[in-house]
């Protein structure tokens, strides 16, 4: 038996990024693409799509762009099959897209929590469902939920967020329970705290032009001693879509400056 480190290659396979606009799931799809895929990504916006597409071809990827709300069961379905006749059956899916709201449980609608899981949790699992039937029918496939810190934590004002994070888990374990005979790895990427769009009102300068202060608390507490940077998901992504993986099922991967291994430093 050898080792090959082609087993990290992705060429010929196609893979589709949700939210992969930018922030994570843009470094996502650039490092499955430069590992070979084929890339096809939705989002909300025309004008975060078109940006992606130009921002794509600048590193030179061909990635295909969509309009697809991932919590509409309905669109998503066409979109697989869009994707599907332009670019060939889906081998990889990345559920990527996702919302956080920061709000007080007790001054949190229902209708927002909804919103939050229906967004994180739901569309996961009704995406997911979409691409199962071919790769059940192929043998092969992989699904990577992008999961979080708040998987395993809480903290005040994300309730909705880490209920949606930690089932969201659960639902990665549970995919690879029911369809793993099938050839079929479903796994997590836990990022820990990155520096995009959606944490970027958690790292604003102060009006006297100090650091935020949970920009300093999130830095004291990672042993990395750094906020990370998408650039920190590519090589676990590629990992996790690729042949080198094959023998991993229902993890998360924690790519978190090792913050959920640390107590904190004695103050
Ligand atoms: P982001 O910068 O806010 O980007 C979110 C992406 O998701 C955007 O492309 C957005 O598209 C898309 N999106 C949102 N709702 C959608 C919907 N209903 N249908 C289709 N697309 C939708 O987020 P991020 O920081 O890159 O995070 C990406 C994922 O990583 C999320 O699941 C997040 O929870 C998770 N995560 C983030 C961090 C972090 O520190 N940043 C850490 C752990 C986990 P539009 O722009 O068109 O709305
Ligand atoms: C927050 C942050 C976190 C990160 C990430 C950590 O408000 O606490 O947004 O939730 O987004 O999920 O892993």
């Amino acid at each position: 038996m050898s080792f090959d480190m082609d087993s990290f290659r992705l060429d010929g396979r196609v893979a589709w990024i949700t939210g992969g606009a930018y922030g994570i799931g843009f470094a996502i799809a650039e490092a499955l693409a430069k590992a070979g895929a084929k890339i096809a990504f939705n989002c909300l916006s025309q004008g975060h799509l078109n940006t992606a597409i130009e921002n794509y071809a600048a590193k030179g990827i061909e990635a295909r762009g969509y309009i697809c709300d991932v919590t509409d069961e309905g669109a998503v379905a066409a979109l697989v099959q869009r994707i599907e006749a332009e670019l060939g059956p889906v081998d990889i899916l990345v559920n990527n897209a996702g919302i956080i709201r920061r709000i007080p449980m007790c001054d949190m609608s229902a209708e927002e929590y909804r919103k939050v899981v229906d967004i994180d949790l739901v569309a996961p699992f009704i995406c997911a469902k979409a691409v199962l039937p071919g790769m059940i029918a192929r043998e092969h496939g992989k699904i990577i939920n992008i999961c979080s810190m708040m998987s395993e934590l809480g903290r005040e004002t994300v309730s909705a967020y880490a209920a949606a994070k930690g089932g969201l888990k659960m639902l990665t374990r549970n995919i690879c329970s029911e369809f793993g005979e099938h050839n079929i790895q479903c796994n997590g990427i836990g990022p820990g705290y990155i520096e995009t769009p959606q944490t970027a009102p958690l790292r604003e300068r102060q009006p006297d032009g100090s650091r935020h202060p949970f920009d300093q608390f999130i830095v004291s507490k990672t042993p990395a001693g750094r906020w990370g940077k998408v650039e920190d998901l590519m090589g676990p992504a590629v990992f996790l879509a690729s042949d080198a993986s094959n023998f991993v099922n229902g993890h998360v991967l924690y790519v978190d400056g090792g913050i959920l291994a640390y107590i904190g430093k004695q103050p």
